[in-house]
């Protein structure tokens, strides 16, 4: 069906002059609503003002502009329909044929500090979304744009053919309803978390959160499971969903996740670090003052782990660091930047997938989940349920610390214990990270017993080959007995850091003191599981 008649109505004007002379060339006829119709006319483009076209001025600071039968009839009624044809020519109603709107920025609106209610009412639209819906119900008849970024594609077709495909209009009709359900979900979203009073409550009584699609993957976690990877609506910034491939093979399930895991890791960190992820546990983190001291360290805490593993940079990687990580099998490698010379080297290993995640705009002591690049909820799926918590947060350890035991942990030993702590956060419960200057020594995660994850990461040091001695540990969760104290103390650990809390702290001091171990209470758990 030959396009005759287009009508545009757009806030954001990007590209829209273009887009419209372009249409005007192909003898297209142009309706618009006042902003709009004013821009295109200075640009020398006729154009029909929507109040001259439906005889009625726009009102009501602009509410009611193109809330009109001769609109909505013009893009709702069925051309192959006779009836309705005729009930078009005798009340003397063009038909649109193309519309092209983009809406009031609702989302943009809501996302700026200090927005008010009043601000977020008078963004949202209502005629925009009504003609969109009109066109989307209407495909066989109407392309909807809603769109800047399929003004291409549409003209490339108009230019060729003077019409618009069945396939290209139902893309455009699913495009459309999608938009439009995302921009109410923002508009419910934002209007279900407030209470009268203006505050905002943190858990509304209707989550409407959404995702987009980034890409079908081959497999699920095994290989009989189908998947997909989406990304949420609005990403915080710098994190993996943002990532550009610039290599390798094909993410997998498995890639993603552990890459998820390595990058949470390692951006939570404010100097140069380098964390080596395997079945979703950290395998090795280290600090240093170069990517690749930083990686020769954390790849020593358990380099039979390493092997496949998911290797993550917080500062970019050089030629250096990519020849000693080309040295081992690695699945992905991760990195806000990549030197020239580092991507030349990586080349040679066409299999490694390597991302690129740019952390601008990513503080590591941001004051909110969402500045530290962390989404602002975690999200688990129970059975047909959702449990949703604000993400857990590497607090500041400054003026928490409480030293329990009669030893105090020396300056170096705090470090340690700091860098130490902020590892366990990252591992699966129950952890157990061993560290010692900056880097991990040995680490136990996931196990139903604390004891157990004590005594797995000396085992996994001494396979390392690394000794415990003048070690210090953390432990996400307190000491529930002193036996795991007792564990780590026979294997040389001098200092513990540990949230306290137990029935049997003091049992648990007591096993401290006896051995002449430093130990510090955090206050604060970190399960994750
Ligand atoms: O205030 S509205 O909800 N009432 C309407 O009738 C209406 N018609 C189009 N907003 C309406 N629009 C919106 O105006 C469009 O969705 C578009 O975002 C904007 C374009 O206005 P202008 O051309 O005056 O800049």
């Amino acid at each position: 069906m030959k396009v005759q008649r287009a009508l545009i109505s757009v806030s954001d004007k990007t590209g829209i002059v273009e887009f419209a002379t372009a249409l005007t060339g192909l003898g297209i006829e142009l309706l618009s609503t006042g902003g709009t119709a004013q821009l295109l006319a200075n640009a020398g483009l006729k154009v029909t003002e929507v109040a001259d076209h439906t005889g009625f001025p726009e009102m009501l600071d602009g509410r009611v502009k193109t809330l009109h039968p001769r609109i909505h009839g013009g893009l709702l009624a069925r051309r192959e329909v006779e009836a309705h044809m005729q009930a078009l020519a005798e009340h003397d109603i063009p038909t649109i044929d193309l519309l092209v709107v983009n809406l009031y920025p609702f989302e943009a609106t809501v996302a700026k500090a200090g927005c008010t209610l009043e601000d977020a009412i008078e963004n949202i639209d209502i005629g925009g979304p009504a003609m969109v819906r009109s066109a989307a119900k209407n495909w066989r008849g109407v392309g909807v744009l809603t769109d800047a970024s399929q003004y291409a594609g549409v003209l490339d077709e108009l230019r060729a053919t003077g019409a618009l495909s069945d396939a290209t209009r139902f893309a455009l009709s699913v495009a459309a309803f999608n938009r439009i359900s995302n921009y109410d979900a923002a508009i419910s979203d934002y209007l279900s978390a407030l209470n009268a009073d203006g505050t905002r409550s943190e858990f509304p009584a209707q989550s409407n959160g959404r995702f987009v699609k980034i890409q079908d993957l081959r497999y699920g976690e095994n290989p009989h499971q189908r998947a997909a990877f989406y990304r949420d609506l609005y990403p915080a910034p710098g994190s993996l969903v943002s990532a550009k491939q610039l290599q390798g093979k094909e993410l997998s399930y498995n890639n993603i996740a552990d890459g998820d895991a390595a990058w949470e890791c390692v951006k939570s960190f404010d100097t140069g670090a380098c964390v080596i992820v395997k079945h979703a546990n950290p395998c090795g983190v280290a600090l240093g003052a170069t990517p690749l001291e930083a990686y020769r360290k954390a790849f020593a805490t358990d380099p039979t782990s390493a092997f496949g593993g998911i290797i993550a940079f917080n500062t970019p990687v050089d030629a250096a660091t990519a020849e000693a990580v080309s040295g081992q099998f690695v699945e992905v490698l991760m990195a806000p930047a990549f030197t020239a010379d580092a991507l030349k080297l990586l080349a040679a290993k066409a299999n490694v997938r390597v991302l690129e995640i740019p952390l601008d705009g990513v503080d590591p002591k941001g004051a909110t989940a969402w500045a530290r690049g962390r989404n602002l909820h975690d999200v688990k799926r129970v059975g047909s349920g959702l449990l949703i918590q604000t993400a857990d947060e590497p607090e500041s350890l400054e003026g928490r610390l409480k030293v329990v035991t009669k030893r105090a942990p020396t300056a170096q030993e705090m470090t340690d214990l700091t860098f130490a702590w902020r590892v366990a956060m990252y591992v699966k419960s129950n952890a157990i990270v061993y560290c010692r200057d900056g880097a991990t020594v040995g680490v136990g995660a996931g196990q139903m017993s604390r004891v157990d994850s004590t005594r797995i990461a000396r085992i996994k040091a001494e396979h390392a080959g690394l000794t415990i001695a003048g070690s210090v540990v953390a432990s996400d969760a307190f000491f529930p007995f002193r036996d795991g104290v007792d564990v780590l103390a026979e294997a040389g650990a001098k200092a513990i850091i540990q949230p306290g809390g137990s029935m049997r702290d003091e049992e648990v001091i007591a096993a401290a003191d006896e051995h002449g171990l430093a130990m510090v209470f955090t206050g604060t758990r970190h399960f994750r599981h």
